[in-house]
């Protein structure tokens, strides 16, 4: 179906679609799951800072096996004491002759272990901060690269979260992305880009929980009627499907503002992660509780679509990094204003 490629451009044998072709993907795959939405995305996630930085040779190496489904990706940034702090990252990469010399430990990879290709984020020089992190591709099977343990988690279940462990891994010398010192950059330039992919996921996941309690309202009785004759259970789903319409705006808001080449897309990308996210938490909260003991109970979806909604408020950015990066940017927008 194309749907590895659809974000990588027809030269390096993609769809040659944008984001909102790709957000659309993730969106029907969130309606039902998650996880599988999530290895999706974070192939994307790992992909991008290739498509977005890399050389032509980069480009014509590794994008066409990942736009094929041949191979996949995993982005590696988030390390034990660098989660919202990503400037504090340890593991160090130190050019010896050449190549590069990655040493560190990354955490909560999502596709870690299941990826063959890595973009990873290391310390070239330590000494000047953010300014001194560098972005490389990283292949499986690279001398000194291995994989920690799977994490069990609350939800997403499906999707396999690894730490992933480099000991002198060699990284040849030409596998850098952009240049030495461009590491943060690479990273918050591939957030911006990967956010609205996040959102998707509460649009999809939240539309997900609202077909599941609508169709259950309308079948289940109580007190000799169906319980969405009830006006406390109507206004309820009204309240579901117009907040779950309003991400749907804006994150379509959002990829066509990336569509557009516009320069200035950390703010919107921030908003339709943090919006879409805080209402699939509710909206699926909420099918729990119109779905009452049955909600609660394996047997119907909608309890692990509440179980699976709280990681988009964590993952990608905490949703209170989101609101940092709204107001460092509202501050910026207004700096030249009285
Ligand atoms: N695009 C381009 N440049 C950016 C940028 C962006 N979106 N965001 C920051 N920068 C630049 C800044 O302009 C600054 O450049 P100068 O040194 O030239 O001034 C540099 O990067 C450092 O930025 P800043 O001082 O804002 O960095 P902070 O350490 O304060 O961190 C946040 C900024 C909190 C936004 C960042 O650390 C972040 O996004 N954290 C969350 C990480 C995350 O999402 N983790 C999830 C795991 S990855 S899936």
């Amino acid at each position: 179906m194309d749907m590895m490629g659809l974000y990588v451009p027809t030269a390096y044998e993609g769809f040659g679609g944008g984001s909102l072709e790709f957000c659309l993907a993730i969106e029907q795959l969130s309606r039902i799951c998650i996880g599988v939405s999530v290895s999706f995305a974070a192939n994307a996630l790992g992909a991008y800072p290739i498509l977005l930085f890399g050389t032509d040779a980069q480009k014509q190496k590794y994008l066409p096996p990942i736009a094929q489904g041949q191979k996949y990706c995993a982005f590696g940034l988030t390390e034990a004491n660098a989660g919202s702090d990503a400037g504090g990252i340890q593991t160090t990469a130190k050019l010896q002759g050449d190549r590069y010399i990655l040493n560190g430990t990354k955490q909560w990879i999502t596709n870690g272990g299941e990826a063959d290709t890595y973009t990873i984020i290391a310390m070239s020089d330590k000494n000047k901060g953010a300014r001194g992190a560098s972005a490389f591709i990283v292949e499986k099977g690279f001398k000194g690269f291995s994989f920690g343990k799977k994490e069990k988690k609350l939800g997403i279940r499906c999707s396999t979260t690894r730490e992933l462990v480099f000991q002198d891994c060699e990284v040849p010398k030409e596998n850098i992305l952009g240049r030495e010192g461009l590491g943060f950059i690479v990273a918050m330039k591939t957030l911006d880009e990967s956010r609205p992919g996040i959102g998707a996921q509460g649009v999809g996941l939240a539309q997900g929980a609202l077909d599941e309690a609508v169709v259950y309202a309308r079948t289940r009785h109580q007190f000799g009627k169906a319980i969405i004759a009830n006006q406390a259970v109507q206004h309820m789903l009204a309240d579901m499907a117009t907040k779950t319409e309003a991400a749907r705006v804006l994150v379509y808001t959002a990829c066509r503002t990336l569509g557009a080449g516009e320069k200035e897309v950390s703010k919107i990308s921030a908003m339709c992660k943090l919006f879409a996210t805080d209402v699939a938490m509710e909206v699926t909260t909420n099918a729990v509780q119109i779905l009452g003991g049955y909600g609660y109970m394996r047997e119907y979806p909608v309890e692990k679509m509440m179980r699976d909604a709280k990681i988009l408020q964590i993952y990608e950015g905490t949703n209170q990094i989101q609101r940092n990066v709204i107001g460092a940017a509202l501050i910026k927008e207004y700096a030249s204003m009285k």
